[in-house]
């Protein structure tokens, strides 16, 4: 079989899982479809040419060897029915010399759709998997988290990633952290800077708290899981350091290799700077990190914006997160409503962080051991806010970066906002582009993020008969692209796809412009995309955007040529 080949078989294999789940129950105690073939597998040295010579063998004859030592082989039952191949089965299964002999059976079967981790806290993480945990009463139970259930069955993290927390400190042996933490970091706090980052006295319990919400160790059968699960963090600490030490701070992450440096800290105070937004020194490392790091790839840096409800891209308010180079991130809250934190034209994106009111669920992370850090456990069920909501944006960035090590800053970025969902629409008021000050280019989707995904727009969305329209469609692959194609459903189309062959970037946008249609009705334009990846990689890997998701599609109007005139 090709690889082509199989993953239709995949898709097809898909579509029966799908059918079967829809199914009444019976199906699961029906007797699964079975075919005229079996197999045998012989014990170390019986030969099978005595058996087929013997009674057993009158009624089949030998499809295939599959293997030689110990002999496997695939019969087929002359008569060609599915009730004799079973019957021989059973016969061949307790001559002497075979292991065993079974029928060819297609048992129901369905991909994994999800990974839910053994972490006992898990079910509280309403941020990764949104179960109405924290006492809200949505309608709709997918939204209000990042799907991280369902991005973990293509990537946990790789321990090549790694991801700088600048901080507080990080409690370095908390046994759901240790795991993850790449080296004891370095403290910028004094100068020189002196090696390791752990916390340093009480007050030091908040980077403890956002390195779970990265990357606690998932899986480990305690507590609870980072977004990314098996990235490395890196920890530094900067609570208190001046400029000078911060710019050193950046510097330090980007000579130690980190891919992403996340930050959940800003200034109290308008810094004395050229638009108050950040020192030139500050301003300068992240600006090189930003253009320099990973060997010119770029060093993806995420900062969160402020808790309180302030432009902070504009001044007096404007924050370290208005910077050009900087991922500025916002929050949601469980039902998915933006609002009530920093905001602007700076924003990029919203993570789910934010209770929905004292009643209800923070975010359930790691905490310093003992007595020490905000509670006398080792977990902490209160944390929120954007000091959360930017490192499950970082942690995202890390699971992309598992998948393809070779993505730049400004793809990552791409990617990420492309495949946001556009949540809370009336509170948002996003903008032609998609665009929100409120909610950046919406709120991050995990599960969106590793996947091909592909967007149709088409302007006019109503035309005369005859007139020009345009078909543009947006497509991210975190593999690169191969191709995006559109196609027309309708009185009037012919259904052909509009191909366009691609050059293996991970996002792109093609325009096709001036198309025409010459028969009034209602159509329906769907797009689709496929990653580079599609011919080699028989995993169930979505490899086309259509694969998994409904086809992204939109509708077009085309009225008679009279009505043009008149309108
Ligand atoms: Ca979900
Ligand atoms: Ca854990
Ligand atoms: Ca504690």
């Amino acid at each position: 079989m090709n690889a082509r080949l199989a993953i239709q078989a995949i898709a097809t294999l898909l579509a029966a899982a799908c059918a079967h789940a829809a199914a009444p129950r019976s199906v699961e105690t029906a007797e699964p479809r079975g075919t005229e073939r079996l197999i045998v597998r012989l014990a170390e040295g019986a030969r099978l040419a005595p058996l087929l010579h013997g009674p057993l063998g009158r009624e089949v004859a030998v499809e295939q060897i599959v293997t030689r030592a110990p002999l496997r082989a695939i019969l087929r039952a002359r008569s060609g029915a599915a009730a004799d191949a079973r019957r021989l089965a059973a016969e061949w299964s307790r001559a002497a010399g075979v292991d065993y002999a079974t029928a060819e059976r297609f048992w129901p079967m369905e991909l994994r759709g999800r990974h839910e981790p053994d972490d006992p806290l898990f079910p509280q993480q309403w941020p990764l998997d949104n179960r109405g945990q924290g006492g809200d009463r949505r309608p709709d139970p997918a939204g209000g988290d990042v799907d991280a259930p369902e991005a973990w069955i293509h990537t946990l993290g790789s321990p090549e990633v790694l991801i700088a927390v600048l901080d507080d400190g990080i409690e370095l042996t908390h046994p759901d952290l240790a795991p993850n933490v790449a080296a004891a970091g370095m403290d910028f706090t004094t100068n020189p800077p002196a090696p390791g980052a752990e916390p340093r006295d009480d007050a030091d319990r908040h980077g403890t708290a956002v390195a779970g919400v990265l990357a606690a160790r998932g899986d480990n059968g305690i507590g609870v899981t980072g977004i990314c699960p098996r990235c490395r963090i890196l920890p530094i600490r900067v609570q208190g350091s001046s400029n000078l030490g911060t710019a050193a701070a950046f510097r330090y992450a980007v000579e130690q290799g980190a891919d992403v440096i996340t930050n959940s800290w800003g200034y109290t105070r308008p810094v004395a700077s050229r638009d108050g937004a950040a020192d030139d020194a500050v301003r300068d490392a992240i600006e090189a990190a930003a253009r320099e790091g990973r060997q010119g790839r770029g060093t993806l840096i995420v900062f969160g914006m402020t808790n309180d409800n302030v432009d902070n891209c504009r001044a007096p308010t404007a924050d370290i997160s208005s910077l050009a180079s900087v991922l500025a991130v916002g929050v949601a809250n469980h039902d998915d409503e933006v609002g009530g934190a920093g905001f602007g034209a700076c924003i990029d994106l919203v993570a789910p962080a934010k209770p929905k009111d004292r009643s209800t669920i923070g975010v359930v992370t790691t905490d310093r051991l003992g007595q020490a850090g905000h509670t006398a456990d080792d977990y902490y069920t209160g944390f929120g806010g954007t000091s959360a909501a930017a490192p499950l944006v970082a942690g995202i960035a890390g699971l992309l970066l598992s998948l393809n090590p070779d993505l730049t800053r400004n793809e990552l970025k791409l990617i990420l906002e492309h495949t946001a969902d556009k949540i809370d629409p009336a509170g948002a008021r996003y903008d032609a582009a998609g665009f929100s000050e409120r909610a950046g280019h919406g709120r991050v989707n995990a599960a969106r993020a590793l996947v091909p995904a592909a967007k149709i727009a088409v302007t006019p969305a109503r035309v005369a008969a005859g007139e020009p329209f345009s078909v543009t469609v947006t497509a991210s692959a975190p593999y690169g692209l191969e191709s995006v194609w559109w196609s027309i459903r309708g009185p009037g189309g012919d259904g052909a796809a509009h191909r366009r062959e691609l050059a293996g970037e991970p996002v792109e946008s093609v325009t096709w412009s001036r198309v025409v249609l010459d028969t009034p009705g209602t159509y329906t334009l769907v797009a689709d995309a496929r990653d580079v990846r599609h011919a080699e990689d028989l995993s169930p890997y979505p490899h086309r955007a259509g694969e998994r998701a409904p086809e992204p599609t939109v509708q077009l109007t085309v009225v008679e040529r009279s009505d043009a005139v008149s309108r």
